[in-house]
């Protein structure tokens, strides 16, 4: 893809569901996609932080064949290699992976989002060359290790309008808060338990994209 063609695919996503198979209420990950698929989600980002890597990348194939058939993006966490031998369409950097600028060298047609939890990382992010950043963890999470600390709602107005490349924001997100979310002027949303813990995903993954669809300040 071509820096203008991930840009306008990015820019298009609205939920952005991030699995997490131990987390999902016994369910698998690729049942987890079929859902959010069926629910309309344009993008999905696999995330497994402890499995071997052949693994992710057997799991990685059937995302791929299926995203593919949905025309949604798949995004790999971490790994920029399974991302490249899976044929995903990009990778999400932690700020302990690898640079995005160096990442990018390695992977020049990969949509390159990163994970940052301030102003500074956010802006670095984007002069490395990130495609998008997500900012977070917006409220308390227990799903990630070492997030004790949450932004909250106004980190949203403090860093989004400091970007010129599209933002997603994650963390504690969940349909009771997410109008909130998109009222402090997000509107592309990752979750993880949001989706994975809900007893029917799919209508899970409609309602939220519908409350995001009810924005008034779309940009
Ligand atoms: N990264 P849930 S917050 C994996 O802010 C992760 O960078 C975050 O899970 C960040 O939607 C987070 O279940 C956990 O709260 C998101």
């Amino acid at each position: 893809m071509t820096p203008e063609e991930r840009l306008e695919r990015i820019g298009k996503i609205d939920i952005y569901p991030v699995t997490c198979e131990e987390l999902s209420e016994g369910r698998l990950n690729v049942q987890v996609l079929d859902a959010v698929l069926a629910g309309g989600a344009k993008i999905v980002q696999l995330r497994e932080k402890h499995w071997a890597k052949r693994a992710l990348y057997e799991v990685a194939l059937v995302f791929r064949e299926r995203t593919r058939r949905e025309d949604a993006l798949l995004i790999i966490n971490d790994h920029v290699d399974v991302a490249l031998a899976a044929g995903a369409d990009g990778v999400h950097l932690g700020q302990g992976d690898l640079p995005v600028n160096a990442a990018r060298r390695i992977a020049p047609g990969l949509i390159i989002g990163a994970s940052t939890h301030n102003l500074e990382e956010a802006v670095r992010a984007e002069q490395d060359g990130a495609d998008y950043v997500n900012i977070g963890p917006i409220f308390p999470t227990a799903t990630k290790e070492n997030a004790e600390r949450f932004l909250g709602l106004q980190a949203i107005q403090e860093i989004g309008p400091r970007l010129n490349i599209p933002f997603t924001v994650m963390g504690g997100i969940n349909p009771g808060n997410i109008r909130q979310v998109r009222d402090a002027g997000a509107h592309r949303v990752a979750m993880i338990t949001g989706i994975t813990r809900a007893p029917d995903i799919c209508s899970r993954v409609r309602e939220m994209r519908s409350i995001l669809s009810e924005r008034t300040d779309a940009t």
